[in-house]
């Protein structure tokens, strides 16, 4: 295969936490020639921009960070993760938040399409089900382009917690998180493993549903001790993951928030399964046979997300 040496550029709209985490976790990482950062309010991705900008001696990084409120930095951008958005605040519902951010994740959108009609477009702002439903109706981006990050960090939660349990190094633990980011995702327990051994036969019963049920409220518990606050280290190292494996074409197996029009009898929503990601988006879906007591539990994400998706009003 040929390879792509063109310069990448990266764009993170929103310099908040998860935002400023991503362009450092991209630094690190080097996925791409100029990394972005873009929000409302001017002053801040600047100064966050600079400050990562004088790490490049010491860490080594190479290409350009650029910290902007003008959407015309983000011009002709491969990948752009969306974190722009509001987090939710004491006595706020979640439908009072879901229509905030569906006016903000619009406005965004189409922003950025005007300058980047060809870009993947990685979605992080919650709720992330009904918010990349967003992106994919606003942007009008064939459904490969848009794509939704939970999985990854679901199935980190999911994979740590494991490790934890076993005393064995968590990057042999593979394991995977399908469905809405709620309380209804599906830790998949038959199919995890470590090492190719799977837990079922390593882990007691009981210590497999405390696992399951931590990683399903694994942000909650990040939430209660911040206080202020949610995650966000994991978050944006696990948009960085996407991001690199399109930009990089590295075709990696990630479950993510996708387009589906029949897979695992689900259609006209997103919902988190496990895709290849390279540098055309979303390129496959990775479609398997469920248990008949996995399938009912995804079908109540399904539930979970058409519920979302009708809050939205598109
Ligand atoms: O798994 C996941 N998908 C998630 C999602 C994991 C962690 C966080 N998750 C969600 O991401 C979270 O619930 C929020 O909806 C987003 C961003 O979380 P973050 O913690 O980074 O929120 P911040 O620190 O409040 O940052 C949001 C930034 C802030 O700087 C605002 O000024 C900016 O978004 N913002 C905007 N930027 C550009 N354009 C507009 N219109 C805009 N509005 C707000």
């Amino acid at each position: 295969m040929k390879k792509d040496n063109r310069k990448k550029r990266l764009s993170i709209i929103g310099a908040g936490a998860v935002g400023t985490a991503a362009a450092q976790w991209a630094v690190c990482r080097s996925i791409a020639d100029t990394i972005v950062l873009l929000d409302v309010v001017a002053g801040l991705p600047r100064g966050k921009a600079l400050d990562l900008f004088q790490t490049s001696p010491l860490y080594g990084y190479a290409g350009n960070i650029v910290g902007t409120d003008d959407y015309a930095d983000t011009a002709q951008s491969d990948v752009i993760i969306i974190t722009a958005g509001l987090a939710r605040k004491p006595g706020m519902s979640r439908d009072d938040l879901l229509e905030k951010n569906v006016r903000i994740i619009r406005e965004v959108t189409e922003k950025i399409v005007k300058y980047s009609p060809d870009a993947c477009l990685v979605v992080v702002t919650n709720p992330i089900d009904a918010m990349v439903y967003t992106v994919f109706k606003v942007s009008g981006f064939p459904k490969q382009q848009v794509v939704g990050m939970a999985g990854v960090l679901d199935s980190a939660r999911y994979r740590t917690f494991i490790a934890q349990a076993l005393a064995v190094a968590p990057s042999d633990v593979t394991a995977l998180v399908m469905g809405v980011h709620g309380d209804h995702m599906l830790p998949l327990v038959r199919l995890a493993s470590v090492g190719g051994v799977p837990i079922e036969g390593l882990l007691s019963k009981d210590e497999i549903e405390n696992i399951v049920r931590r990683t399903q409220h694994g942000g909650a518990e990040i939430v209660q001790h911040l206080k202020t606050g949610s995650a966000f280290s994991a978050p944006g190292l696990a948009a960085v993951e996407m991001a690199q494996s399109i930009l990089k074409d590295e075709k990696r197996v990630l479950p993510c928030a996708a387009y589906l029009e029949g897979e695992f009898g689900v259609s006209g929503v997103f919902l988190g399964v496990p895709v290849v990601l390279g540098r055309n988006g979303v390129e496959r879906i990775l479609e398997f046979s469920l248990a008949p007591n996995e399938q009912e539990a995804l079908q109540k994400s399904v539930e979970a997300v058409k519920k979302q998706v009708a809050a939205t009003g598109l």
